[in-house]
């Protein structure tokens, strides 16, 4: 296979494979498509049942235009598969587990192989090599380490780039400012969000991060804006880069900014994109708003055919200035459902409700307000409780709000502030419920 690297002092070659010429890609797109919709189909019987449904067989897959005569996944496919049930390789051949949170108290289960880790790891190198990472860099990965895809995500592609990582985790914002500083960081990886936080806690300790050795952050996770950006950069002296993923898909690596800084490329040779409408599943042209599909064309343990992100944006037509030859998405602001991101962490309404609708003496009104202190995102759920318990002690209520405070808290892994209110003083609605107030401005 011919690659054409684009020369240039800060070419790596982690990167070599962004500039594939295009035939070359949709060639490799093709038989990567054909080979795991092949295995789908002999592999994991909802793809064979819905393909047989829509009379489709591997063999159609002509053309990588033949993609949309494919069934969609949709998050609901998962759950209702749980744990396993979308597995396409054995058990003894998957050697790692991750989890996102679904719509209800159940996670979502991803799983890999090692080709597929091995994938992962190469796709993030090249991630983290298009933000400007280079084999010298000291990363601190301030993404969570765990179920969560972030942590080992970042950690293994900066290490195959050869930079050092410092695998520092979340959360011990006066450590992490004290590790930026005496270990000469240059490179930063976490929520949008975390990172204003600490931009805010070294203001409070009198460290700023523009006398530092740090030059590069890498956000994603959550939705940022514009704005936040310049913030970053004027705030922290730094490049501040986009970078996306998806647990369902790999986690993150799927698509990242270059140093246009100007959407972020997909990495096509491994994920394969659709905009379509999100109400009537309809593909969409290039520039066309709509819902990210992806369908991944190289993982053995859980391929995806067709899933919906439920992720609003556009395919960005022409060439990127870079020289990479992969297309690129508009930075994603919006989603198309009710997933709200808080602190990086993914959480649903519905998974609130299954909370109270399971522990007695509350009503299922409720709203959740969101707020930012200190940079930091705060979910607060207020709760209706019935009259018989709002007539009760004291002591009987204190107990009911510590008891939801603790199972919201294990099923939706963040800390939640509980408040309970008297019946009926939660806004009724007449037409959909507003269950979310977002206070938190971008
Ligand atoms: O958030 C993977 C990730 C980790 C991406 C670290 C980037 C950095 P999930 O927990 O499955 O995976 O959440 C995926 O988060 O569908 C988007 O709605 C949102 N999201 C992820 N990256 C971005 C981003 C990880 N750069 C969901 N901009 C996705 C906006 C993002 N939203």
């Amino acid at each position: 296979m011919t690659m054409i690297p684009a020369a240039g002092p800060n070419f790596q070659p982690a990167s070599a494979l962004d500039y594939m010429p295009r035939p070359e890609l949709q060639q490799l797109q093709l038989h990567r498509l054909q080979t795991v919709i092949r295995r789908l189909w002999e592999r994991v019987p909802l793809y064979r049942t819905r393909m047989n449904e829509r009379g489709i067989a591997p063999e159609d897959i002509r053309s990588l235009a033949d993609i949309v005569n494919l069934p969609f996944t949709s998050k609901t496919d998962l759950r209702d598969t749980y744990p396993f049930g979308l597995f396409a390789s054995p058990m003894e051949d998957v050697v790692r587990l991750h989890a996102s949170s679904g719509t209800t108290g159940k996670p979502i289960v991803v799983s890999y192989t090692q080709e597929d880790l091995d994938t992962w790891t190469s796709v993030m190198a090249r991630a983290i090599a298009s933000c400007g990472l280079h084999k010298g860099d000291i990363l601190q990965n301030a993404f969570g380490y765990g179920l969560f895809t972030g942590g080992l995500g970042y950690h293994y592609g900066a290490e195959q780039l050869g930079s050092t990582v410092i695998p520092v985790s979340g959360g011990s914002t006066d450590r992490q400012i004290m590790i930026m500083r005496d270990f000469g960081v240059t490179a930063i990886c976490c929520t949008p969000s975390y990172f204003l936080h600490l931009l805010d806690r070294g203001e409070a300790l009198g460290v700023d991060f523009r006398q530092l050795r740090l030059r590069i952050g890498m956000f994603g996770a959550e939705p940022w804006t514009v704005a936040m950006r310049r913030h970053f950069e004027e705030a922290a002296g730094i490049k501040a880069y986009d970078l996306y993923g998806l647990s369902e898909i790999i986690g993150p690596g799927v698509a990242v900014e270059c140093r246009c800084q100007d959407g972020l490329h997909v990495i096509e040779d491994h994920f394969y994109p659709e905009i379509v409408d999100p109400d009537t599943g309809e593909p969409l042209p290039d520039g066309e708003e709509g819902e990210l599909v992806f369908t991944t064309l190289s993982k053995q343990a859980m391929p995806l055919a067709r899933f919906r992100t439920h992720d609003l944006t556009a395919l960005i037509p022409g060439p990127c200035p870079c020289g990479r030859t992969l297309r690129r998405i508009r930075r994603i602001g919006q989603r198309s459902d009710d997933m709200l991101i808080i602190r990086g962490v993914n959480v649903f309404p519905s998974q609130v409700e299954a909370v109270l609708l399971d522990v007695e003496g509350t009503l299922p009104h409720y709203q959740i307000v969101l707020t930012r202190e200190h940079g930091l995102d705060q979910m607060e759920v207020q709760v209706e409780v019935t009259s018989r318990m709002f007539s009760d002690s004291l002591g009987a209520l204190e107990a009911l709000q510590k008891k939801l405070a603790g199972v919201m808290e294990r099923v939706l892994q963040i800390r939640v502030q509980v408040t309970l209110v008297e019946p009926r003083t939660i806004q009724r609605s007449e037409g959909k419920a507003r269950r979310v107030i977002d206070r938190r401005q971008a």
